[in-house]
């Protein structure tokens, strides 16, 4: 197997020592850090989200993979910046005003950077003025709306509705958590939606791509 084979297989397995040390090997050998990332990282993290996707991992195989990803990451991205190479989108992340559950939101900002995402976290109870301020700053190509409470499911509407209205940049907007469909989604005028953190990848790359 060579080190890029070994290194995505040590990051789906969720070694992060192992990941880390062949990231550094990749390094020795001469392989450029945006290849180390594009073959060996981001594939590792998207067969990771398809197997959460199918309920074939969990939740804490996921933290564990993402983890050993980040390891590698430490040691790869001031090679990246220096070298001048970026992630090519930017998306930010939040749950919404009212709502202060992350673990959710947390795996999907996980995934997307699994996936070259420079991602901006917002946090939680993050107000629409907020995300409005955070657009015009980071100019991003996505914005992702997390809830878990039916309660502050209208936050989600009125944050969409404000961003649309503040005449900032031109942005993607994903939504999802628990009590959010595909449904509600479309009656609000979201660009998107996912049900867990596995399509968050596919429906943020489809998004970001048709734009
Ligand atoms: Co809360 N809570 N909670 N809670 N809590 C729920 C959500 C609840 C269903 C429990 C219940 O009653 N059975 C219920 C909501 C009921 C409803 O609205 N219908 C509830 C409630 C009522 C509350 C409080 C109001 C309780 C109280 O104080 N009386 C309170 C509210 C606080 C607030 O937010 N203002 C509260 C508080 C808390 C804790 C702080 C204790 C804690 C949160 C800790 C934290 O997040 N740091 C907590 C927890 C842990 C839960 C449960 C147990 C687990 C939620 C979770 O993390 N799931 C939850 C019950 C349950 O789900 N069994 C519950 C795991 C996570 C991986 O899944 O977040 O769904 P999830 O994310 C998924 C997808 O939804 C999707 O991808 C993720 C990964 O696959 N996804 C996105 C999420 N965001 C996305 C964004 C995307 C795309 C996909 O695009 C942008």
């Amino acid at each position: 197997m060579t080190t890029l084979e070994l290194l995505a297989q040590a990051v789906g397995a969720g070694k992060a020592k192992d990941a880390r040390a062949l990231a550094q090997r990749a390094l020795d050998e001469g392989i450029p850090p945006g290849d180390i990332v594009e073959q060996a990282l981001v594939p590792a993290m998207a067969a990771v989200g398809e197997k959460f996707k199918n309920n074939e991992i969990f939740v804490p195989e996921m933290l564990v993979a993402a983890r050993a990803m980040k390891e590698s990451m430490a040691l790869l991205e001031p090679r990246l910046v220096a070298a001048g190479i970026t992630p090519k989108f930017t998306a930010l992340i939040g749950t919404v005003q009212g709502d202060l559950h992350d673990i959710g939101k947390n795996l999907v900002a996980i995934m997307w950077k699994g996936a070259n995402f420079k991602v901006v976290d917002l946090g939680t109870n993050v107000t629409a003025a907020k995300y409005i301020a955070a657009i015009q700053e980071h100019r991003p190509h996505l914005v992702g709306l997390s809830a878990l409470l039916t309660t502050t499911m209208p936050a989600i509407v009125e944050t969409v509705r404000a961003i649309r209205a503040s005449g900032c940049p031109p942005v993607k907007i994903m939504v999802g958590g628990a009590p959010v469909t595909q449904q509600f989604a479309d009656e609000i005028g979201a660009d998107g939606y996912a049900a867990d953190a596995g399509s968050a990848v596919d429906q943020a790359l489809a998004l970001v791509n048709a734009a």
